[in-house]
């Protein structure tokens, strides 16, 4: 009976096949057996199925990003790639760019939380080194006890300018700094916020999925109720500080947003203290100059109702670690519906071997250069950035593998070359090839446009258009004009590429 059931199931095998006679049921199978073996068959149907399903879905992404423009970011770090991605977002993608905003706003509230922890760290010091200095005095004196006060024995004494009050402030704001370690720990799991050698600017991984999760974050803390923070019993001499939140108070360590608040009047009292600006200038820290700076919007990015602005989106500071990819389709524009995809790179030296393999598959390369000829690299203190830009983009020219690449230079942060120049800072005493030429921003940038131009023409392995622009990519009108130029022109030369036009 078995065997008939089976048979009927079952076709004829052939005698020449033998895979086909290897997989025939044994002649004795018994009705529970083949009904074992029916189900195992339906499943591996299912998932042959299933595979041939993603196969198809994967090809169908394959030709998509064939057809796709993809575009590099280059540049070393802090050189603005990031800053222009999110340009290219807004001005052409802007309902992907709205999506990103709830995460956007945990990072700059992060990005005032270290520009805070920075000036603490700077006022510690200044109590430190003020107590060294009394200390070393009193010796010289020969008061005998370095640095206690003769008059109250025990009580060490300070030289410098900070008050009592400034100490209490910087006690209260020291509430923040739980919330930035807990959203870094949520933003690099594992990872420290400050370990020695590391940069100081927030960091996340690329292919993280760090906008999802502080997407996620927004949309949780905000729900979390805001529990009143206890006044502290400080009358307090300087304008403004009213809510005060208790030195390491954690309980609302999860959101964020209370806290910035309840820190809110103290962080601006601080911020725009004449003793505190003095302290900064006599410690050489322009706080002004640190990427993602946003002290001076403090009492708008500290209240409970902040929403970013476009603006905000784009100063807000994360470095990135990594490659990240951003695909997205053109919501206007000459041809609406086209995909791009924007590879977004680390631009520090340890993140540079990670570039490599996006060089065969994309069409374009902006490469950010500011001209920065009086800083040098975080990472390198001895090597000058300008130069290390130089360096960078002789070695994309030279490249082979981009010799079909359209290379676009960005000469970025103009806006701080105007300062610079201003501040009356001499190109000459960094760069001293740049002789006696007028010290003025057309004559600087013209120095080293041609010597971009120059390493271009020299070094690609075939001829093709130089093509540059002065931006500043904070400003995001005229980025937006630039980048109309720069998408139409991909675009031309990628059709060319494909024979359309
Ligand atoms: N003033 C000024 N600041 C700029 C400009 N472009 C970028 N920035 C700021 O410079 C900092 C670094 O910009 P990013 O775009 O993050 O730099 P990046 O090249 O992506 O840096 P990595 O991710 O570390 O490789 C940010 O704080 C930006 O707001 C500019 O044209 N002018
Ligand atoms: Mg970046």
């Amino acid at each position: 009976m078995a065997a008939v059931a089976t048979k009927s199931f079952w076709s004829a095998p052939d005698p020449d096949d033998p895979l086909s006679i290897a997989l025939q049921p044994p002649p004795d199978e018994s009705v529970e057996d083949r009904q074992a073996r029916i189900r195992q068959q339906e499943d591996a149907a299912r998932v042959s199925k299933e595979i041939d399903e993603e196969i198809a879905l994967s090809k169908k992404a394959f030709e998509r990003r064939k057809k796709a423009i993809k575009i590099l970011l280059l540049g070393q770090a802090e050189s603005g790639k990031s800053t222009t991605l999110k340009n290219f977002q807004l001005a052409f993608s802007p309902a992907h760019f709205q999506k990103e905003r709830a995460a956007w706003k945990t990072i700059i509230q992060l990005n005032l939380i270290r520009n805070v922890k920075r000036l603490l760290e700077v006022l510690q010091e200044e109590y430190e080194s003020s107590l060294q200095n009394s200390s070393a005095s009193s010796i010289a004196k020969g008061k005998g006890v370095a640095g206690r006060s003769p008059s109250s024995p025990g009580v060490r004494f300070s030289t410098s300018p900070l008050t009592d009050n400034h100490r209490k402030i910087r006690m209260r704001l020291s509430a923040l700094l739980p919330i930035e370690h807990e959203l870094m720990s949520k933003l690099i799991p594992g990872g420290g916020t400050d370990t020695p050698g590391q940069p100081r600017d927030v960091c996340v991984r690329a292919g993280s999925g760090w906008k999802g999760i502080l997407t996620a974050l927004g949309t949780n803390t905000s729900t979390v109720s805001v529990q009143p923070v206890p006044q502290m019993p400080v009358k307090s001499a300087m304008k403004g500080s009213t809510n005060r939140p208790a030195t390491g108070d954690t309980r609302n360590k999860d959101n964020p947003s209370a806290v910035l608040a309840a820190c809110k009047d103290d962080i601006t009292t601080l911020w725009e203290d004449q003793v505190v600006r003095a302290v900064l200038k006599r410690h050489n820290v322009r706080l002004q100059d640190m990427p993602g700076f946003f002290l001076n919007d403090a009492a708008r990015v500290a209240s409970l109702q902040y929403e970013p602005s476009d603006d905000d989106i784009v100063r807000a500071r994360v470095r990135t670690l990594g490659v990240e990819e951003h695909h997205f389709t053109m919501e206007s524009g000459a041809l609406p519906g086209t995909e791009w995809y924007i590879y977004d790179v680390g631009g520090s030296r340890s993140c540079r071997q990670h570039w490599i393999p996006y060089f065969d598959d994309v069409q374009a390369i902006i490469f950010l250069a500011p001209l920065a000829f009086n800083l040098v690299l975080e990472e390198d203190p001895k090597v000058n950035r300008l130069e290390d830009s130089i360096t960078l983009w002789r070695e994309v020219c030279t490249n082979t593998l981009l010799a079909k690449t359209t290379l676009i230079l960005f000469l970025n942060k103009m806006d701080i070359l105007q300062a610079t120049l201003a501040s009356g800072l001499r190109v000459t005493k960094y760069v001293p090839s740049y002789g006696d030429q007028p010290n003025d921003v057309p004559s600087v940038v013209k120095y080293f446009r041609d010597k971009f131009r120059g390493y271009h023409k020299r070094l690609s392995p075939k001829a093709r258009p130089f093509y540059w622009h002065e931006t500043s990519v904070i400003d995001t009108r005229s980025t937006a004009a630039i980048l109309v130029g720069v998408r139409e022109g991909i675009l031309r030369a990628h059709l060319q590429s494909v024979n359309v036009i």
